[in-house]
């Protein structure tokens, strides 16, 4: 190896080096995505954490290479021809590459499944019956049934007989179960502050849980393309609340809804879409 080609080598490597270490601190101390008001949404935010500080120095070593292959490897016109080295029947760099590849997405692969795993036990779809139930004690979820449609969510409280309102309204410190499904096409129910989206399919119950952390009034909105006022379709008005401002506001809309309930459809975590759209 000439002295030029060794000076090149460690050149290269300095400059990867703390173009990985500043962009790592950063990255490390920076700010966290605001999404922070439930137990799902710091567990995610700590795995967008880890995912980013692993792949900056990866991501710093392709862009110091574009640079240094442009730009460090120019030869002047009087230096002639270099020899460029040669990666092939030279295994070090190619082991080096593929062991590097197989750790880092392997332990990225198992990391990423066990934090998905424990974030959610028993998510998925459900298959138990609905049914109107009697309040929960405080261990229990509340379940909650997101309706999407074009183009709002409405929200169902089977617990509270079953009450159907324009608005989310969940008390701070509850386990809450939601209950996703559709009335028509695919949407996907985005409450971005409590770290969840969950698809919004017609006959189909999409089921997670997630215990919000902090009050507060933040944004849902719909993440799947799903019509001409898709666009619209969300709301800035859904509240995280102690639980005794629950307890009012659910009274309340009870009283309001008491006079309609009988015209709905009764509770089930599907309904059929109107007119139906699948077989005849
Ligand atoms: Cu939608």
């Amino acid at each position: 190896m000439t002295e030029r080609r060794r000076r090149y080598i460690r050149m290269y490597a300095l400059v990867w080096f703390v173009l990985a270490v500043a962009g790592d601190i950063g990255l490390a101390l920076g700010p966290t995505p605001p999404f922070q008001a439930s137990d799902l949404a710091s567990s995610q935010s700590t795995v967008i954490k880890i995912l980013a500080v692993i792949a900056w120095p990866v991501f710093s070593a392709v862009v110091a290479t574009i640079a240094f292959t442009l730009f460090g490897n120019r030869v002047a016109p009087h230096e002639g021809d270099i020899d460029p080295g040669k990666l092939r029947g030279d295994s070090r760099p190619q082991i080096a590459w593929i062991s590097a590849s197989i750790v880092i997405v392997l332990s990225l692969a198992v990391y990423g499944t066990v934090a998905l795993a424990s974030d959610q036990p028993g998510a998925g779809i459900s298959t138990t019956s609905a049914s109107l139930r009697q309040p929960a004690s405080p261990s229990d979820p509340l379940e909650v049934q997101v309706i999407a449609q074009q183009w709002w969510f409405t929200y169902r409280y089977p617990t509270y007989g079953g009450v159907e309102t324009p608005q989310l309204v969940i008390p701070v410190g509850q386990k809450i179960q939601f209950h996703v499904t559709s009335l028509d096409v695919v949407h996907s129910f985005w409450f971005y502050a409590l770290g969840v989206k969950a698809d919004a399919v017609p006959l189909n119950d999409n089921v997670f849980t997630v215990t919000p952390t902090q009050t507060g009034t933040y944004r849902v909105q719909c993440s799947e393309l799903c019509g001409l006022w898709h666009g619209n379709m969300n709301a800035d008005d859904a509240m995280v609340v102690s639980s005794s401002d629950f307890a009012a506001w659910i009274q309340q809309q009870q009283a309001m809804d008491a006079p309609i309930l009988k015209y709905l459809p009764a509770y089930s975590h599907t309904y059929e879409p109107n007119p139906p759209a699948y077989g005849t």
